[in-house]
């Protein structure tokens, strides 16, 4: 059915890990044998490995880092209910791990060190394993010395695709995130503490599949699934779509059924959205999407439109089935309170997956002493109960909560109408109160943390223990 539009490089670099797959694991089975399970061959090879590329044209760019050699991290697709294997391999001269952003899979692939597995060493292996239960637009990233390793490039998408036909002609794959690039294309410092307290730093170039508003091609009069992810570290994107016709079609990987498009589609850090676009019918008119900045518009990627007008409607889509997520009973759920806040002051020790050095926040007034996740979980949930947790952020800016493992319900805000919808970031505004709600189905030790990295990385983090 639907061919996945990506750009050259991205082709490129999912050649590359093809090829790589058998040939990389015979090479490196024997270097670091920790569990028989690394032996086993694995779907994918991600080669975590720092390298010089070009982000500004015409400069090179020192100190980039991906999942693939040489190029930017590769597109992962898997299917809903099948089995997914990945080889990292780490040629880093720093430890790392991957974490499946937004995936319900089990606790020990969830790519979280110390909590949920070691540091993947320098020369190391370690193969995930699991199943996604859910079908939609997710995206994989390291959870060791983050803001460093995501902020030179460690962002991917992953698309866990529909056991049916939706009816998309093709498909366009979108990885926002920004570069801190000085004028010479080198990195500058990875943030400004100043920033850091507040909303976060920001990137200085903006980019889609690591190119500034690069422009793909598609069919007049087509159908074609728009994916987008915001994986930036600090970057609130509020997208919209000029030309052509859309709807949003899910949020954070699940449908949403009321479809229409809001002026706006706001994407905290860690978020994605998936769009149904009609192409315009006549050859070279664009869509364009595009967010908005403190200075006006930026469009992010545009599409072209190709060839004589395929003639196809929104209406000929199929509708997305609800992801398997369990339905909390409210009549019996503990409500647990959460307080995102400032810091009490104590500074967080430094730790083999780096420290910023500061420490600005916190979750209930614990900023994590012994590591960044705090030394006990923050609540004890009973598998298979039912729980409201009332996210408070008493802060002046924005924190896009992420709880790892699994997915909730947002409820209701203090502030504004929210459409309720199963997420697994509930982005919280200035002083907003969310409630929402989960059945807490899958056991273990869960990271929980605002995804603004710098915030993560200062004190806005802790776990939760489900057992
Ligand atoms: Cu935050």
């Amino acid at each position: 059915m639907s061919a996945n539009r990506i750009s050259r490089r991205e082709a490129l670099a999912l050649l590359a890990v093809g090829a790589y797959g058998a040939g990389g694991l015979l090479l490196n089975a024997g270097a670091v044998a920790k569990g028989i399970s690394n032996l086993l061959p694995s779907d994918v090879t991600l080669t975590a490995n720092r390298f010089d590329g070009s982000i500004i044209a015409g400069k090179q760019t020192a100190g980039l880092q991906s999942f693939a050699p040489g190029a930017p991290a590769p597109v992962l697709r898997m299917t809903q209910g099948q089995p997914f294997s990945a080889a990292l391999v780490n040629e880093l001269n720093e430890p790392t791990t991957i974490h499946w952003h937004g995936l319900r899979i089990p606790n020990d692939q969830d790519g979280v060190p110390d909590l949920t597995q070691p540091v993947v060493e320098t020369g190391g292996r370690f193969r995930y394993a699991f199943t996604p239960p859910d079908a939609g637009t997710f995206w994989y990233h390291p959870h060791c010395n983050t803001l460093e390793q995501m902020g030179r490039g460690m962002t991917g998408m992953l698309i866990v695709d529909e056991p049916y036909d939706v009816g998309f002609d093709s498909e366009v794959v979108v990885n926002l995130r920004d570069f801190r690039l000085g004028g010479d294309g080198q990195f500058i410092e990875m943030f400004k503490p100043r920033d850091a307290a507040r909303g976060g730093t920001l990137g200085t170039v903006m980019t889609a599949n690591w190119q500034v508003e690069p422009e793909y091609e598609a069919a007049a009069g087509s159908l074609v699934r728009l994916r987008v992810a915001a994986t930036d570290v600090t970057r609130l994107y509020k997208l919209g779509l000029t030309g052509g016709a859309a709807k949003l079609l899910a949020l954070d990987s699940h449908p949403i059924l009321d479809q229409m498009l809001p002026e706006e589609v706001w994407l905290g850090a860690g978020q994605r959205a998936d769009f149904a676009v009609r192409m315009p019918s006549v050859e070279g008119e664009m869509v364009t999407l595009l967010t908005a900045t403190g200075n006006g518009p930026k469009a992010l990627v545009h599409l072209r439109a190709t060839g004589a007008d395929a003639g196809r409607a929104l209406a000929e889509l199929a509708p997305l089935q609800p992801n398997p997520v369990a339905v909390a009973d409210l009549a019996k759920a503990e409500v647990i309170p959460f307080t995102f806040g400032w810091a009490p002051g104590e500074g967080l020790p430094s730790s083999h997956c780096g420290t910023l050095g500061y420490t600005f926040w916190s979750i209930n007034r614990d900023s994590g002493k012994a590591s960044e996740l705090g030394e006990a979980p923050l609540a004890v949930l009973k598998l298979g109960g039912s729980y409201i947790f009332r996210l408070a952020n008493e802060t002046p800016n924005n924190h896009p909560i992420h709880i790892h493992g699994i997915s909730f319900m947002l409820l209701k805000s203090n502030q504004r109408e929210i459409v309720q919808r199963v997420t697994d970031t509930a982005l919280l505004l200035p002083n907003e109160t969310m409630d929402i709600a989960l059945v807490a189905d899958n056991p273990g030790d869960w990271a929980f943390h605002c995804h603004v990295i710098e915030h993560q990385k200062s004190g806005l983090a802790g776990f939760i223990r489900i057992a």
